[in-house]
C-alpha cells in the first residue's frame, strides 16, 4: 500500500500532524497501538498555551474548545500558609491558558480526521519501520483483523511517545539523550466535585506538592507528590483526600471532596533525544522529548513540534529539503525552553525525600521572590503561558 507520509501513534502529536497535513492536501495513515476509546479515554494533560489555543482555533479545531475550554488568567502558588495570585493578563500583556484537557483534544481531533476521511487504523500490533535512509521508507504493521500491511511512504513520523518503537531505531552513534529524573512521582484524581478553586493552585508543602487542577465546573483534577516507586494499590481514596486536605489547608478555605472517579500515578522525568529525524523519519512529543508535568508543557510541546513538522514535510515531499534539514534546531529552541521552566517549577516546588533544611530555605526564598518581583512573576507568566506565537509556518 502506498501513502504520503506514515505516522506511528494516535496521541496529540500524531493526530494534530496528520490534520495540518491534511490542510495542506498530504495524505497520511496513522497507525495507533490502542482502541479509539481508550485514546480518548486516557487522563492526561489539561492545561493549553495561549499559542495553542490560537493554533486549534486557526486550524478549525476550536469549536468545542470555545464550548467548553476554561480561560484562566492566572494560578496561585501556595507556601508557608500563604496563598499569592500570578496574574497571567497582567504581567504578559493580556496571555492566558486554557483549562481543557488531553481527552478532549484527542477527540476533538479522531473526530475531525474521521470527517475529513482520514485513515485511523486502531489497535494495530507489530509495529515496524524500515528503509529510513531511502526516499521510500516503510511502515509494517498488523491489523485488528490480522491482516498484516506494509505501507511504502515518502516520510514516517514517530510520534508513538516515550514507550514508542521509532526513536530506538535511530542508531545510537547518532542518537544523544539528555535525562534526569526525579526522585518522586505523581499520584493524580479525577474527582466528582466541583473545584474548591477557581484557578490552579500550585502548593509548596513540608510533606510533598499537592496541585489543584479542574476539568469542569464540576469535576476536579489533583494531584500529590508521592514517592517515585509508589503503588496507587497504598492510596484509598480516603488516604488520599486526607494528604490533600493537609498540603492545601488555608485557614478560611476549604476543599471540597467528591467520588473519585480515577486515579493513577505517572514517574517524572527530563528527557531530550537528539537529533529529532534519521533518513526520512522524524520524531515529535514524547518520543522525543518528556518534561515533568509541573510546567503543564508536554502537550503543548508535542503540537509545536508538529506545527513545526508539517510545513518542513510539505517542502520536503516537493523537493525542497531545507526546512526538513533544520528540523530538529526549529524544535530545540522551545524543547530546552520548556525543559527548563519545567524542571524550575519542579525543583521549586517539590520536596526532595530526605530533603533538608537549607533545600526549604531555598525553595522558600525563590517562591517568596517569585510572588514579590515583578520580575519575578513575569518570568513565571511568560514561560507557563507560551512562547512566542506558535504560528502555522508561512512557507
Ligand atoms: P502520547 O504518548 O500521548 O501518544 C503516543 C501514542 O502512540 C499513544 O496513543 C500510544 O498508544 C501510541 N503508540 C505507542 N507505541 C506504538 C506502536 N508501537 N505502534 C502504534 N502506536 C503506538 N502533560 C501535561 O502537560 N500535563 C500533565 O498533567 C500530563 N500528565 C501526564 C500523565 C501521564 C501518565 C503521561 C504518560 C503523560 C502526561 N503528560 C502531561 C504529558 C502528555 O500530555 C504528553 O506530553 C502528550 O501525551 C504527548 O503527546 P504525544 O507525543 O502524542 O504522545
Ligand atoms: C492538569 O490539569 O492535568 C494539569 C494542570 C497543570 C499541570 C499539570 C497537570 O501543571
Amino acid at each position: 500500500m502506498r501513502t504520503q507520509v506514515g505516522i506511528v501513534g494516535a496521541g496529540p502529536a500524531g493526530l494534530l500532524l496528520s490534520h495540518l497535513l491534511a490542510l495542506r492536501g498530504i495524505e497520511s495513515v496513522v497507525v495507533e497501538l490502542r482502541s479509539r476509546a481508550y485514546c480518548e479515554a486516557r487522563q492526561r494533560a489539561g492545561v493549553l498555551e495561549d499559542g495553542t489555543v490560537r493554533l486549534l482555533r486557526e486550524t478549525g479545531l476550536g469549536a468545542r474548545l470555545d464550548q467548553q475550554g476554561l480561560e484562566h488568567g492566572g494560578i496561585y502558588l501556595q507556601f508557608a500558609g500563604e496563598r499569592h495570585h500570578i496574574d497571567f493578563r497582567e504581567l504578559t500583556g493580556g496571555r492566558s491558558v486554557t483549562v481543557y484537557a488531553q481527552t478532549e483534544v484527542v477527540k476533538d481531533l479522531i473526530q475531525q480526521r474521521i470527517s475529513d476521511g482520514g485513515v485511523i487504523e486502531f489497535e494495530v500490533t507489530d509495529t515496524e519501520v524500515d528503509h529510513l535512509d531511502t526516499d521510500r521508507p516503510v511502515l509494517r504493521y498488523t491489523r485488528s483483523d490480522g491482516t498484516r500491511c506494509e505501507l511504502v511512504c515518502d516520510a514516517i513520523a514517530g510520534c508513538d511517545g516515550f514507550h514508542g518503537i521509532c526513536r530506538p531505531v535511530l542508531p545510537d552513534s547518532l542518537l544523544t539523550i539528555t535525562e534526569r529524573e526525579y526522585p518522586y512521582a505523581w499520584l493524580g484524581i479525577l474527582a466528582d466535585v466541583a473545584p474548591s478553586t477557581d484557578e490552579l493552585i500550585y502548593a509548596h508543602h513540608e510533606r510533598g506538592f499537592a496541585l489543584h487542577s479542574l476539568r469542569s465546573c464540576t469535576v476536579s483534577r489533583l494531584y500529590l507528590q508521592v514517592g517515585p516507586d509508589e503503588s496507587i494499590d497504598n492510596w484509598s481514596d480516603d488516604r488520599i483526600w486526607a494528604e490533600l486536605q493537609c498540603r492545601l489547608a488555608l485557614p478560611g478555605w476549604r476543599l471540597e471532596q467528591g467520588q473519585v472517579l480515577d486515579k493513577s500515578i505517572t514517574p517524572m522525568r527530563s528527557f531530550v533525544a537528539t537529533p529529532m529525524r534519521y533518513g526520512r523519519l522524524f520524531l515529535a512529543g514524547d518520543a522525543a522529548h518528556i518534561v515533568p508535568p509541573t510546567g503543564a508543557k508536554g502537550l503543548n510541546l508535542a503540537m509545536a513540534d508538529v506545527t513545526a513538522l508539517a510545513p518542513a514535510l510539505d517542502r520536503l515531499l516537493r523537493g525542497k529539503p531545507e526546512l526538513a534539514g533544520s528540523y530538529t534546531a526549529t524544535c530545540l529552541d522551545r524543547v530546552w525552553r520548556s525543559t527548563h521552566f519545567s524542571w524550575w517549577m519542579t525543583s521549586m516546588l517539590h520536596r526532595t525525600p530526605g530533603g533538608d533544611d537549607m533545600e526549604m530555605a531555598l525553595q522558600l526564598s525563590q517562591l517568596r521572590y517569585v510572588v514579590s518581583s515583578r520580575a519575578g512573576a513575569t518570568s513565571l507568566a511568560e514561560n507557563y503561558t507560551g512562547y512566542p506565537q506558535l504560528r502555522l509556518h508561512e512557507d
